[in-house]
């Protein structure tokens, strides 16, 4: 029996001192891969309990072995603010310890040294489409470069698109939505991605702990996103806001629509179009319904942040 099998035995049955003593010999063998597999573990709830502090620990360890695939999550984790206050130029400054030797540490580091500053894009000019609800629209919030990043790192991780259920709150697939779609997710929000969050909250006067993971949606020809609107059933923690931006150009079709404002937007690749959920008292706004139009011809490709009333993440115990 490895000692991957017998840690996976004791975290299952709960013997979870036991289990500490295991990893501490993983440890003291200089076990990376063992110490990475159990962190995961621990973040994804798999064989025992979600432990968020304990696989900082065991991250850390396993970088400490040389394992640089933990120093990458490590730095994807502390920067996005997972299990811990988050804190891109510590990311930063972890992620550039292994540029040399990891391609992907250097694309994520090399990017975001060219990336506009946040202050430029936030005096971008802001066109009012409509007050009530309120749609907005700033030009050009991300650059082509930007968008075919998001694209690249979003492609192989596409599924066919769900929505929640209101009876049972699971997620289904449904006509409503026959886009494929993906979410960044703690593990996935690196370092671009991330500061790309903290550029939608600074133009939506937000803050960057309220978003929802940046989510992709990929439509091909035929698909669309039925009328509906973002607001979430029987929530205590609203989707306030909604920030949609298209990732490129070339498709026939795909504007969204907002039927109550006669608004029918057909956005550029990085253009951003934000818009309010819900009404001055936070109830859920009818009239802010809208629609993704079918594509007729080419691929859309569109970034959703839905940004909530407070802070808010997906593995949060509510
Ligand atoms: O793809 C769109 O245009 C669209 C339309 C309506 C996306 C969303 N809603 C959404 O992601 O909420
Ligand atoms: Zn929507």
């Amino acid at each position: 029996m490895t000692l991957l099998d017998e840690l996976r035995g004791l975290f299952s049955a709960g013997k979870e001192q036991d289990a500490e003593l295991a990893l501490r010999r993983a440890a003291s063998a200089g076990d990376g891969e063992t110490l990475f597999a159990v962190a995961n573990w621990r973040l994804f709830g798999l064989h025992g309990r979600r432990d968020l502090g304990q696989a900082h620990r065991l991250l850390e360890q396993s970088a400490d072995c040389g394992n640089i695939e933990a120093v990458r999550l490590r730095a994807t984790l502390i920067g996005n603010g997972t299990g811990c206050p988050s804190d891109p130029d510590t990311a930063a400054a972890i992620l550039a310890g292994i540029r040399a030797r990891d391609a992907y540490a250097e694309l994520q580091l090399g990017f975001a040294e060219k990336m506009r500053p946040d202050a430029e894009v936030a005096a971008l000019p802001v066109e009012r489409l409509s007050d009530s609800p309120s749609i907005r629209a700033v030009r050009g919030f991300l650059s082509p470069e930007e968008c075919d990043y998001v694209i690249t790192l979003s492609a192989p991780h596409l599924q066919p698109s769900f929505v929640i259920d209101p009876q049972s709150g699971r997620r289904i697939p449904h006509p409503v939505r026959t886009s494929s779609g993906m979410s960044f997710g703690p593990t996935q929000e690196d370092h671009v991605i991330h500061k790309i969050n903290r550029r939608i909250a600074r133009v939506t006067g937000t803050r960057v702990s309220w978003g929802e993971p940046l989510h992709i949606l990929s439509y091909a020809p035929g698909q669309e996103y039925r009328p509906h609107v973002d607001s979430l059933p029987g929530v205590t923690n609203q989707r306030h806001w909604t920030v949609l931006i298209y990732l490129n150009d070339g498709y026939v079709g795909g504007e969204t629509r907002f039927d109550s404002a006669g608004i029918t937007f057909a956005g550029r690749a990085g253009d951003a179009l934000i818009f309010r959920n819900v009404d001055e008292e936070g109830r859920p706004d009818l009239d802010s319904r809208h629609a993704g139009l079918p594509v007729m011809a080419g691929t859309k490709w569109l970034a959703t942040r839905w940004i909530r009333q407070r802070d808010y993440h997906p593995w949060a115990v509510t």
